[in-house]
């Protein structure tokens, strides 16, 4: 027999002692509290908003990968709260997604909760609360995993932005605003101001450059309804990660991220510094109306090479260049393009209630509401005769009951004219088409080379269908879980555009150990744990929560 040295072969063993000596605990207390602010932006009226500690910005987190980021939450609030961790899989810990009665139940206000969440992925994360859309008023940060093994620490700097739009009222009130007839109209004359880095994006901070350095910036989006742009004068931008996916680099102008999205991109300064360059950001959406000078908003800052000379390079502003295509960007790791075990069709449209007249938003004219028992202790207290039943769950929560391993293709459509940014919880999913609904002749049709040897489609989590248009993505059901896919827009969400994938309920009860205090919370608020929608083991949903039925118009538009 031949022995190899063990210097030469560490065992499995030998390996998980040495990432758990190097991985750690980040510990972070959060109190979730109101505090009324305009966040310092000159001519707006503040609200009622939501921070953490007492203070705006929230703190950034930042973690490496390996690590256990454990997130103490008091609740302040008069009403319950949750966090979401946006982009991490929870493979195993799908009571910690944050998504309350999907994956748990609300924090009670006045109580203590802990997130224990393994960091297993490296990349640009954020978390936000998943309760009532609180993100909207203010519960949103950037989460940085770093990896230590990244070719890419070899930068010489590192920089982060975050891009927020902040409005002068409080998501409930624009809730109660946009329901009503005419409310989008009303709603437009309070329009939002930028923040950048949680401050008024007027004070966006100049950068220094050295020639010949290579620098890394990470863009977060966590607006509620705008896209934002990124752009420096004359240098060139090359995407390295998107959603956290590792890509091939691709160098691009100007780079877009619809809420919910994150990019990192590497930039080299000039060799020389001769002269100083500006960058911009740009707050934009194609719903939200033009008015010059105050929408879009563009803010401007110096990029400083020499901080004696005045003399700035011309402006590559107003854009020229097309923004990037996520159908043209690659993932680094090799995955060829998934074949599909079968395909959804999900319609992202809108209607209005039979009876008010109320706009909502609807996925396939679905339009969302919780049940009465948290869908996760539904899939684990069912038999698994029922639990692979679409119906056990309720007809409003659009629960689709998914295989374990199955390959999904979803097909995401908007006909009516709003963008929609889709963001699929515990998963990245392949972008494989993208083209136009009304495309009678495919010239607008983009498609992944399905058939290059060596192609990987992009992997991401939140992918943008704008007005009039259609994506195909593809996943792999292998994170056994009740997982949300749903808008990003808040007032969206809001308005019903959700629903539930139930993954592989059988495997999910081989491999969830839920902790009890998640049970703790649900009984303090006497919200069942157990039985179908309705808390029931039985076929028998009476009291399930209704399905309005849709109008597509309304008398008063
Ligand atoms: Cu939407």
């Amino acid at each position: 027999m031949r022995l190899l040295s063990p210097s030469l072969l560490p065992s499995a063993a030998a390996l998980a002692l040495l990432m758990a000596a190097h991985a750690k605990q980040v510990y972070e207390y959060w109190d979730i509290g109101y505090l009324i602010t305009n966040r310092g932006i000159p001519n707006l009226e503040s609200k009622k908003a939501i921070g953490v500690n007492n203070h705006f910005p929230l703190p950034v987190v930042r973690a490496d990968k390996g690590d256990t980021l454990i997130l103490n939450v008091h609740n302040s609030l008069d009403v319950g709260t949750s966090l979401h961790a946006h982009g991490l899989f929870q493979r195993g810990t799908n009571y910690y997604d944050g998504v309350p009665m999907t994956t748990a139940c609300p924090i009670a206000p006045g109580t203590n909760f802990t997130y224990y969440i393994p960091l297993d992925q490296a990349g640009t994360y954020w978390i936000h609360g998943h309760s009532k859309e609180q993100n909207f008023d203010g519960l949103r940060t950037p989460l940085i995993i770093n990896e230590p093994e990244d070719p890419h620490n070899k930068i010489d700097e590192e920089f982060l932005f975050t891009f927020e739009d902040w409005w002068p009222i409080t998501f409930e009130q624009s809730m109660d605003i946009i329901a009503a007839p005419h409310g989008l109209e009303y709603i437009f004359g309070k329009l939002p101001g930028a923040l950048i880095n949680g401050y008024d994006g007027a004070l966006a901070r100049p950068l220094a450059f050295q020639p010949g350095k290579t620098y890394r910036i990470r863009l977060v989006n966590m607006a509620s309804m705008p896209e934002a742009e990124f752009v420096i004068d004359d240098h060139d931008l090359q995407i390295i990660e998107v959603d956290g996916v590792r890509t091939k680099p691709k160098t691009v102008k100007v780079v877009r991220l619809a809420p919910g999205q994150r990019l990192s991109v590497l930039v080299k300064a000039k060799p020389s510094s001769n002269l100083n360059y500006n960058y911009h950001i740009t707050i934009m959406g194609d719903y939200l109306p033009s008015i010059p000078g105050i929408f879009p908003i563009t803010h401007t800052s110096p990029i400083i090479y020499n901080n004696k000379s005045t003399e700035f390079a011309p402006t590559a502003m107003p854009l020229a260049s097309e923004p990037f295509d996520d159908i043209n960007i690659e993932s680094l790791e090799y995955l060829p393009a998934l074949i599909a075990d079968r395909s959804l069709f999900l319609n992202l449209t809108s209607g209005f209630t039979e009876n008010e007249y109320s706009h909502r938003e609807s996925i396939n004219f679905k339009v969302y509401r919780d049940p009465i028992v948290p869908t996760m202790f539904t899939a684990l207290t069912t038999p698994d005769s029922m639990a692979i039943n679409p119906i056990t769950y309720g007809p409003q929560t659009s629960a689709h009951v998914l295989k374990y391993d199955e390959v999904i293709e979803v097909l995401l459509w908007s006909p009516t004219e709003r963008p929609h940014p889709i963001h699929l919880h515990g998963h990245v999913f392949q972008v494989i088409e993208r083209g136009s609904v009304k495309d009678k002749t495919g010239a607008a049709r983009k498609i992944v080379p399905q058939h290059i040897a060596g192609y990987s489609p992009l992997m991401r989590d939140t992918v943008m269908v704008d007005v009039g248009n259609y994506v195909v993505i593809r996943f792999r059901a292998d994170n056994p879980g009740v997982w949300n896919l749903h808008c990003h827009f808040d007032w969206h969400m809001g308005q019903g555009m959700n629903m539930l994938f139930v993954e592989a309920p059988k495997q999910m009860k081989e491999i969830l150990k839920v902790p009890e205090q998640i049970a703790e919370q649900c009984r303090r608020q006497g919200i069942p744990v157990e039985g179908n929608v309705v808390g029931r083991t039985t076929y028998n949903y009476d009291g399930a929560p209704d399905l309005p039925h849709l109008h597509l118009t309304s008398p008063f538009v």
